[in-house]
């Protein structure tokens, strides 16, 4: 049946919802047997981009001058560095510093969630960094105490990162305790079940599959619906004053 025209997607000046129905796959400079979903990019006003690759086995994503973070979030992928190769299996992750050579190769057919964003240094400090680690293996704690909503930081509490990834799991009911109105962006993929989520004025049914990007102080609130537990991954920028990345007053844009 022809859905004439309709769709839950929505594109508004500060958030943005995409369900699968509205995705467009592109290729990405690099890549090889393999296809990107660009969910959110710098062309919206976003500071970092995030993108679902999708893999054929043996397909490869292309470089990046930028940070990078990936999620597995079906299949496998060989995670090449220099001297070593590291496998990553579904809810396997990595986070790679600028400059930090390497590929990431499918072993079969599997789709990466792939986060990257220009680090924004911390005065002086250096950032070298390479992490890997299996979601499954990362403890989760309780958002403000609601043992209903757990939480895992995916990305070491450490002032030289300039961006956190999470994920959120809700058993069905639960909800966030308040509307969340804060400076920070963030990225979502609705990765298991589904509910209502509040942004902006707008409430929307979401479910595994959409996509969110919500702009800084977009009213933000989710409630899970449904039997089973609703779970995003979320990226979120941390760490840095409001006037990072700022040109001085007076400096012509
Ligand atoms: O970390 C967060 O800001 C998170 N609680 N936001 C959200 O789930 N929309
Ligand atoms: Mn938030």
């Amino acid at each position: 049946m022809h859905n004439l025209g309709q769709t839950r997607s929505s594109h508004q000046r500060h958030h943005l919802l995409l369900t699968p129905d509205t995705f467009v796959r592109t290729t990405l400079p690099g890549m090889k047997n393999a296809s990107a979903i660009v969910h959110i990019g710098p062309a919206l006003g976003a500071a970092f981009t995030e993108y679902t690759a999708e893999f054929e086995p043996q397909g490869e994503l292309g470089t990046t001058v930028a940070q990078r973070f990936v999620y597995v979030i079906e299949g496998a992928v060989t995670l090449e560095t220099k001297d070593k190769r590291h496998d990553l299996g579904a809810r396997g992750y990595a986070y790679l510093s600028e400059g930090f050579s390497h590929r990431v190769v499918a072993k079969e057919k599997s789709r990466v969630a792939v986060i990257e964003k220009p680090y924004e240094r911390l005065g002086k400090s250096e950032m070298k960094h390479l992490l890997i680690q299996s979601e499954d293996a990362v403890p989760s704690h309780g958002l403000d105490g609601d043992s209903d909503l757990q939480v895992k930081c995916l990305l070491p509490d450490d002032p030289r990162f300039d961006f956190a990834m999470n994920t959120m799991v809700y058993q069905p009911g639960a909800a966030l305790s308040m509307v969340e109105m804060h400076v920070m962006e963030h990225g979502l993929l609705m990765l298991e079940g589904g509910g209502i989520y509040r942004l902006g004025d707008s409430w929307y049914a979401v479910t595994a599959g959409d996509f969110i990007w919500m702009g800084p102080w977009c009213p933000q609130w989710f409630g899970a619906i449904g039997k089973a537990p609703a779970k995003y991954l979320i990226y979120k920028d941390c760490n840095r004053h409001p006037l990072a990345g700022t040109p001085p007053a007076g400096t012509p844009r």
